[in-house]
């Protein structure tokens, strides 16, 4: 891989960047594994994999404090591994079995964690731009400090309920950072066919958003500008909107005929740009750790994918009456 320059990396420490190594390549093999699995025909309905994108959710976690809440689309099982939730509960509810996080009722755009903060998994594009705004309101009532990073795709950012959105939140001053993960795709579409200003960072100037753009294929670069956005927002200063520029490795969706870029497009990204090889690059340029221990760091996350793997596929699917439950809310949460 051709040697990259970053920004941060003088004082990134070496727990720092074995952490980021770790967190993303769990990210990488799970979903190699949902792929796997879902090749077999062990996870049924949709299924968009994150490979490719993984320093966007990694490094923005790294900006996080505990209690910071995140909402993002249906390209979303590195979002709640990142956020602390369990692979197995998360392999499981792809498999749709009883021991998933929706107890095998949601599948893989519809998991929720609120002891992690996670507040999904939405099917419908744009829908939880609006919802992350409402986190960020509850927050800001409450006074609690608290950032929600709301996560959607360059597509996403054309569609109406967004600007109402963005409207909304610089009006009140809401704490929340608009990330958009700029994988240059909306399904089959290339930015470029359906985006009349691909400066999408610059999209809450007429609400007076401030917006800037960090490389998403660099985990450094995407804490740091996490960093500005969290410190914005923490401040009281309102909303920001941070475009991540990334790339998906594998097809919108597992039916994607792939028609649209060529296969050379993919090999030199995942060749030059791929993050996890950056940091490894990082690591070893440092001496911060030899080729045996990455390879013992590797050993135990595949330990843990295969783990969850396994729980998946041993977890009973859910019983018939589990049908009638979690339809209503059986009691409205009062959080403190
Ligand atoms: C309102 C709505 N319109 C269309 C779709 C079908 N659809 C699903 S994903 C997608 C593309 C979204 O692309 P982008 O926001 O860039 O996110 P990415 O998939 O690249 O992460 C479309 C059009 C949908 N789910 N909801
Ligand atoms: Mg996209």
């Amino acid at each position: 891989m051709a040697a990259r320059k970053s920004a941060a990396k003088s004082n990134t420490s070496k727990e720092e960047l074995l952490n980021y190594y770790r967190e993303m390549l769990l990210i990488r093999r799970f979903e190699e594994k949902a792929g796997q699995l879902y090749g077999m025909g062990l996870i049924g309905g949709f299924c968009h994999l994150y490979i490719g994108q993984e320093a966007v959710v990694v490094g923005l976690e790294a900006a996080a404090e505990e209690g910071d809440k995140r909402i993002t689309s249906y390209r979303d099982h590195g979002h709640m591994l990142a956020a602390g939730m369990d692979p197995k509960g998360v392999m499981a509810e792809l498999t749709g079995r009883e021991g998933g996080y929706s107890k095998g009722k949601g599948g893989s755009m519809h998991m929720f964690s609120r002891e992690k903060h996670f507040y999904g998994g939405h099917g419908i594009v744009g829908a939880q731009v609006p919802l992350g705004a409402g986190l960020a309101f509850a927050d800001k009532y409450k006074e609690n400090g608290r950032v929600t990073f709301t996560y959607f795709g360059d597509g996403a950012a054309n569609q109406g309920q967004v600007y109402e959105t963005f409207n909304m939140a610089a009006l009140w001053q809401l704490p929340v950072v608009f990330v958009i993960e700029n994988n240059q795709y909306a399904m089959g579409t290339a930015q470029k066919r359906s985006t009349s200003t691909p400066q999408l960072h610059t999209r809450g100037k007429a609400f007076g958003i401030p917006g800037e753009t960090v490389d998403g294929m660099d985990v450094l670069a995407v804490k740091a500008g996490g960093d500005k956005a969290v410190a914005h927002c923490r401040s009281g200063k309102g909303p920001y909107i941070l475009e991540v520029m990334t790339y998906r490795y594998r097809g919108h969706s597992m039916s994607d005929p792939a028609k649209y870029r060529t296969r050379e497009e993919v090999q030199k990204m995942r060749e030059e740009r791929d993050p996890i090889e950056h940091v490894r690059e990082l690591i070893v340029q440092g001496k911060h750790a030899s080729d045996d221990d990455l390879k013992a760091i590797d050993k135990e996350i595949k330990a843990i994918v295969n783990e969850a793997a396994e729980f998946s596929k041993e977890s009973p699917e859910p019983a018939l009456d589990e049908l009638w439950t979690d339809i209503y809310a059986e009691e409205v949460p009062q959080t403190a």
